[in-house]
């Protein structure tokens, strides 16, 4: 008899800091992804700013809410603890996700204000994990010359400095994809396309989905 097993869908992170090019390599990999090779994609991010939670972070962004640190902190991680159930169903209904920032975004940028790393990291563990995570990594410089920071809270240099301070010299390991970011858009794609095609022929998604 012949089974045809499903397959899970393959978990895929985007991080870095503001301005590197993450949101335009999110909507190019969906492309791929759901265009070129035909599989079921999801595109997400977080904060999710339409949940009660999303609601109250995306005032404090927008400056026009303030808030302890580290209720912030819970808040944002609160966000993705509240869309776990739907990740884990998407992925194993057999949608891949292509998705702009997660736990890591949350721990740079809250240890970047001087909250303690462990601490921070603490209420991440056992969230879904990502299968495959790439770096978008460019100098602080320019990526404020790619155009102005908006309006938002973070959006200083100064800030973008520790934020990418943390990313590298504390989130970063073997395990993720560096991917120099200050290129043209295609060639930042091509490399990308190419690593998610290798990894799918390597059979990523035969494992089990892990934990953070
Ligand atoms: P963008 O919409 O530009 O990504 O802005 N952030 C994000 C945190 O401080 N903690 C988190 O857990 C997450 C997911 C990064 C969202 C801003 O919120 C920051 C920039
Ligand atoms: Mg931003």
């Amino acid at each position: 008899t012949e089974t045809t097993e499903m397959k899970r869908g393959i978990f895929i992170l985007f991080e870095g800091a503001d301005r590197v090019g993450k949101s335009t390599q999110v909507q190019s990999l969906f492309g791929h992804l759901s265009t070129t090779l035909g599989l079921p994609t999801k595109q997400l991010r977080f904060p999710d700013r339409t949940t009660q939670t999303g609601t109250i972070i995306n005032s404090y962004l927008q400056n026009s809410t303030q808030l302890d640190d580290r209720a912030l902190h819970l808040l944002f991680s609160a966000n993705r603890w509240e869309s776990k159930d739907t990740l884990l169903k998407h992925l194993n209904e057999g949608n891949s996700l292509v998705v702009d920032r997660y736990s890591y975004s949350g721990v740079a940028y809250s240890a970047a204000k001087g909250i303690d790393f462990d601490w921070c990291f603490g209420c991440e563990k056992g969230l879904p994990a990502p299968d495959l995570i790439f770096y978008l990594k460019m100098d602080t410089e320019d990526a404020t010359k790619r155009g102005d920071y908006g309006n938002e809270r973070y959006e200083k240099v100064d800030f973008q400095k520790k934020i990418k301070e943390v990313y590298e010299s504390k989130l970063v390991n073997s395990s993720w994809n560096v991917i120099n970011a200050n290129r043209p858009i295609e060639e930042v794609s091509k490399e990308i396309n190419e690593i998610v095609d290798r990894s799918i022929k390597n059979g990523i998604q035969n494992k089990p989905i892990q934990c953070i």
